[in-house]
């Protein structure tokens, strides 16, 4: 085994298996599988990766690996991180795109390439509602559970010894009051589907923490109560959990909770790490550099918090791009983000001028995703296009999401007319602009998601108080 380290603190010659354990260093953290050690170096301070190894943690990105012919990115990614996701890669519909047909290239060159600077992996994500390939949205029952068990096993064992901790199950929660599971197909093989997916992790790579991971439960609400009666549930019973991640993915309408640092706290105290796993603050300036800041103060101020990981590299690598949510520009130049991060890394924290408001409620941060169609429904035809909706209601209230699939000549935009029961009101919506919130409302797309190709699908939400709309929205393309 090679004891080198480079001049940013981070491992060289770093050996893979699911059982080799390296201890370097007085600040040293010790991860049992992939091992990865951060000690301080003399260049610590000076970079994301060097300063957060000096606290003995690490600082990650999300990668996509068709950037990484990317001079530029590539000179970020080396410089400043010592750890890396897959932003897609390592998704089901990526890496068994046809049933019992694993295909790990793009994966594996975002693998080697942290491998040969010596960032760790985290692994992300072995079993979730979204980006399944068409074969398994098509699957239900015993078959569907077999399929996802067989997946995560299949993964976890190619990347045994190369991946320090996974996202075994991401976003397997509903928005709004309920703390109800999702529903999903996955959600309908029965409510062990997620310890049963926890286990085969387990059993193919003992030495990858596993995590579960999700959104919208950054502070203590509904949903991140039910996360922590389930993590709380498995630690009784046993089921292998070793972390919980928070995608942390803050904007005006969803900013850093004021409770963050408790919440991650309180599952601290379960006897599990915690990770920042997604982190972007949408926002510009000294806003968002203290924002930025609190979240690494919170994390350095957890014992069991264990590395934050941002969400890309330059604003324009982003999934929002338009709100420059990152810590680089466009050019790759650092902003005022970068600073108070880098800053709060080395001193334990900087003076948060402007405290964020909390809002009263705290709004759910559905991603818009825009997955492949699915086989199962074919596009509609002509151009235009198609909406659905489905809630998760309370007794007062309820959250909404639509789901808006482009017809056969894709959208530049589009907007999309609901029509809400009487005494129901609109408190609050994410990913659309929205116009009126009683009666008759109507939604258009934002900067990010206005453009699907054909049968191109992407979701947006809100949340009312009194009864949920239902019925079929119409949808109107530009
Ligand atoms: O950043 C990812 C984007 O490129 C994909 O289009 C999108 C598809 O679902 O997934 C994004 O990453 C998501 C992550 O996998 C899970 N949490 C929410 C992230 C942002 O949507």
């Amino acid at each position: 085994m090679s004891d080198k380290k480079d001049r940013r603190g981070r491992q060289v010659g770093l050996r893979s298996g699911p059982r080799l354990a390296l201890v370097l260093g007085t600040a040293a953290t010790l991860a049992v599988g992939a091992t990865m050690v951060f000690a301080p170096t003399a260049s610590a301070g000076t970079t994301l990766g060097a300063s957060a190894a000096e606290k003995g943690r690490y600082f990650g990105t999300a990668v996509a690996a068709n950037k990484l012919s990317d001079s530029t990115y590539v000179g970020i990614l080396n410089r400043e991180f010592n750890s890396v996701t897959a932003e897609n890669e390592m998704k089901w519909d990526a890496t068994e795109p046809s049933q019992g047909n694993f295909s790990y290239a793009n994966a594996d060159r975002i693998v080697n390439h942290a491998r040969s600077n010596g960032q760790q992996v985290r692994g992300h994500a072995l079993a979730w509602h979204s980006q399944q390939p068409g074969w398994a949205q098509n699957m239900s029952g015993t078959a569907l559970r077999n399929a996802m068990l067989n997946h995560v096993t299949q993964v976890a064992t190619y990347y045994r010894g190369k991946i320090v901790a996974w996202d075994v199950v991401n976003e397997a929660f509903a928005d709004g009051g309920g703390g109800n599971r999702r529903d999903s197909n996955l959600q309908r093989t029965g409510n062990d589907w997620i310890e049963a997916a926890f286990r085969a992790a387990r059993a193919a790579d003992p030495g990858a923490k596993l995590c579960y991971n999700d959104y919208n439960t950054d502070g203590q609400n509904a949903k991140s109560n039910a996360v922590y009666a389930m993590v709380q549930d498995f630690k009784a019973r046993g089921v292998p959990i070793d972390c919980v991640g928070f995608q942390s993915h803050f904007n005006a309408q969803s900013p850093v909770p004021s409770d963050y640092q408790a919440n991650l706290q309180r599952f601290a105290n379960l006897g599990v790490d915690v990770q920042i796993t997604e982190l972007d603050i949408e926002g510009s300036g000294t806003t968002q550099a203290n924002n930025f800041a609190r979240v690494v103060q919170a994390c350095l101020a957890i014992t069991r918090c264990t590395g934050i990981t941002v969400w890309g590299i330059r604003d324009t690598d982003s999934w929002r791009a338009s709100g420059t949510p990152l810590l680089f520009d466009g050019s790759g130049n650092k902003k005022a983000a970068y600073t108070s991060t880098l800053n709060a890394l080395n001193s334990g924290g900087n003076p948060i001028t402007t405290p964020p408001t909390q809002p009263t409620t705290n709004p759910p941060t559905t991603p818009p995703t825009t997955t492949p169609p699915p086989t199962t429904t074919p596009p509609p035809g002509g151009a235009g296009c198609s909406a659905t909706l489905s809630n998760n209601a309370w007794n007062g209230g309820y959250v909404t999401t639509i789901r808006v699939t482009a017809g056969s000549s894709g959208t530049n935009g589009w907007t999309i007319g609901v029509t809400l029961p009487s005494g129901s009101t609109i408190t609050n919506a994410w990913n659309t602009n929205r116009s009126g919130n009683t009666g008759s409302v109507q939604f258009s797309n934002v900067a990010y998601n206005g453009r699907l190709t054909a049968g191109q699908v992407t979701e947006f939400g809100f949340q009312g108080t009194g009864n949920a709309p239902s019925g079929t929205p119409t949808c109107a393309a530009s």
